[in-house]
Formats: C-alpha cells, sequence, structure tokens
C-alpha cells in the first residue's frame, strides 16, 4: 500500500484526500437521494397497491351487482316463465258454467249458460279446427277424447251453437256436465273443453 500510495503523497494527497472526500459526499447525498427515491418507488409502490386494492374492490362490487342483476333477471325470468304459464293456459280452449256455479243451491227450473274461449262455437255439421257445439249431461262425468258423445239421454246437444238452457229438475244435488264436441259429436282432445259443476235444487 505504501508503495502504491507513495506517489499520491504531498501535494497528492491533498488532491486524494479532498476526492475522498468529494466522493464520500457523493456516495452520501446518493444514498440519501436513493433514499428518497426508494421512498418514492415505496410510496408508488403502496399508490398501485391502493389502486390494486380499489381495483380489487370494484370486481367484488361489480360481482354484487352482477349478483343483484342475476337476482332482478332471475325474479324477471320468473315472472316471464309464470307470464308464460299464464299465457299457456291463457291460450288452451276452456269452457266453463258462467251460471250456475258450482255448489250453488238454486230452484227449478235453473237457468244454465256457458262461456267458453280459445274455440269457436259454431253449428253442428261440418269439422272444423278449433270449432264445435256445447253438449250437456246430467249427473254423467267428462267423455274420454275421440269419443262420439251419444244422441241420447242424458245428452243434449246444441247442434245450433247456443250456450244457454233452462231446465226443469227434482230437488236435490245434481252434477251436471258441459262437453265440447266437433261438428260430429265427437270429443275433442283437450282437458279444458270439459267441466262439471255441483249444483243442490232446492224444494
Ligand atoms: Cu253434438
Amino acid at each position: 500500500m505504501r508503495t502504491l500510495l507513495a506517489p499520491l503523497k504531498g501535494r497528492y494527497g491533498f488532491y486524494l484526500t479532498a476526492l475522498t472526500c468529494i466522493f464520500l459526499l457523493c456516495l452520501s447525498f446518493a444514498c440519501a437521494g436513493g433514499g428518497e427515491e426508494e421512498a418514492e418507488e415505496a410510496e408508488e409502490a403502496g399508490h398501485e397497491a391502493d389502486m390494486e386494492h380499489a381495483v380489487a374492490e370494484e370486481p367484488a362490487e361489480m360481482t354484487e351487482s352482477s349478483d343483484a342483476e342475476t337476482a332482478e333477471s332471475s325474479d324477471a325470468e320468473t315472472a316471464e316463465s309464470s307470464d308464460t304459464e299464464m299465457e299457456e293456459s291463457s291460450d288452451a280452449p276452456r269452457v266453463w258454467f258462467i251460471t250456475p256455479e258450482d255448489g250453488a243451491t238454486v230452484t227449478s227450473p235453473v237457468a244454465f249458460e256457458f262461456g267458453s274461449e280459445n274455440i269457436t262455437i259454431e253449428p253442428k255439421g261440418d269439422i272444423h279446427e278449433g270449432a264445435g257445439h256445447h253438449h250437456l249431461a246430467l249427473n254423467t262425468e267428462c267423455l274420454p277424447a275421440g269419443e262420439a258423445i251419444p244422441e241420447a239421454d242424458p245428452w243434449v246437444h246444441f247442434g245450433d251453437g247456443a250456450a244457454m238452457i233452462e231446465m226443469q229438475l227434482e230437488p236435490g244435488e245434481h252434477t251436471i256436465t258441459i262437453q265440447i264436441g266437433d261438428g260430429e259429436h265427437v270429443t275433442l282432445d283437450e282437458a279444458g273443453l270439459c267441466t262439471s259443476v255441483t249444483i243442490t235444487v232446492s224444494e
């Protein structure tokens, strides 16, 4: 070392000391600066982490909102499906008693009136799809689909396309059935095209 440092002694030694001091100062500044930079970097990293945190939070919110949307859409779907069911049921041909109501107590003569929807009520004759005429029977159940309705007691045919009748009935409980048959009196393959009510005829 001595040999190496020997030429630097004297005037050079001063410069060397001064340079060393400057170098050390610069180094300390650099360290301090680096420290600042590091602090800045750390701060930035922290900020980025916050940003990431914020970004991470957003999908959570989105998930919540999408859950809400899913719930809403599932509600909507439920409502839609129930609407569809209602539409389906409302599209189905149906026949019913406007009067008397099921379970009613009435006096003779009894007025019967039939309601119908999604089926064309027309006089007997030609067979048209989605069309037919009423048949009423006393104390008789619905006939299976595709069966010819007897043109005899207990069945009454409304071959003129009528939808009401007044009948003299014995006192007591009666089950009255109405069923749609096509132009040739054959029952149709629709559950809604036959219905019954039970009524009590008072003395
Ligand atoms: Cu008939």
